[in-house]
């Protein structure tokens, strides 16, 4: 974005428009992690330990949301750039397990107030470079003095293995201007693999334990088994390619 076009938008907003605009995400995301913070504690309650060991989030700068407006010949107007960049809040959840990324989603959607706008399962199927993660756009109402807002909200929720790699590879990705050589697109996939496999055998191990101290292993909310079958082959197949 050149700064001719953030300068342009910003002469047509009021600084407390602009504000405004932001302001709104930030009270979207307050209001998401409170949720976020309340299921997590009634799963302790419930299963006795937390399934979430992470929360994230920020707004996007003016400069990124302005950046992704141009990239996607969007409009410079806030309307359409509220309606276009839906990712302006984001929240990242970072699970223990993979039955609890599942179990984290499915305990969001259910929200009466929670609108689910879009869904992307990179778990069951990961990216070709082997990114894998949850990724749901949410619609929220966030209640203003004088109106109700309905905010997107982007929200990524996946393993402490799956945020090792994806944090890793955007800094690799980050220090390469180039195309990525062959080699290292390989290693990242096979990297991949291994964080799936640790994933994989680290569940097994709760389930295991949980079996010995006769806790529920909330089967009946995800069954994890049939994911992590799909996402194997599906990894495998990448990798061959
Ligand atoms: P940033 O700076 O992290 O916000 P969109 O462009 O969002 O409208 P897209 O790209 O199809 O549509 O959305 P998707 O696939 O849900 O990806 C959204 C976000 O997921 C990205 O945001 C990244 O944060 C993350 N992501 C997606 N693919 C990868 C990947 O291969 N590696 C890593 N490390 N992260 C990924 P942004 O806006 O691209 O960037």
């Amino acid at each position: 974005m050149t700064t001719a076009s953030l300068d342009d938008l910003k002469m047509q907003l009021t600084r407390n428009d602009l504000l405004k605009f932001l302001m709104i995400y930030k009270f979207a995301i307050d209001e998401v992690n409170t949720k976020i913070n309340i299921l997590n504690e009634e799963f302790k309650y419930i299963h006795d330990y937390n399934p979430i060991e992470n929360i994230s989030s920020r707004v996007k700068s003016s400069e990124s949301i302005l950046q992704k407006a141009k990239r996607k010949k969007c409009e410079l107007s806030l309307e359409t750039i509220k309606e276009n960049i839906k990712d302006i809040a984001g929240i990242r959840i970072t699970c223990s397990f993979i039955s609890d990324v599942y179990a984290v989603c499915e305990m969001l959607q259910k929200q009466k107030d929670i609108e689910v706008i879009e869904y992307k399962d990179y778990i069951k199927y990961p990216k070709p470079n082997g990114y894998q993660s949850l990724h749901m756009i949410i619609k929220i109402p966030v209640f203003m003095s004088d109106s109700v807002e309905h905010t997107y909200v982007e929200v990524q929720i996946r393993t402490i293995a799956m945020d090792f790699w994806a944090s890793l590879e955007h800094k690799i990705y980050y220090k390469f201007n180039e195309a990525i050589p062959e080699k290292f697109t390989r290693e990242l996939k096979e990297a991949a693999l291994s964080a799936l496999a640790l994933d994989k055998n680290m569940e097994r191990i709760h389930k295991e334990v949980n079996a010995i101290k006769g806790l529920d292993t909330r089967s009946h909310i995800f069954e994890p088994e049939a994911a992590n079958s799909v996402n194997e082959g599906k990894i495998h197949e990448l990798l061959r390619h």
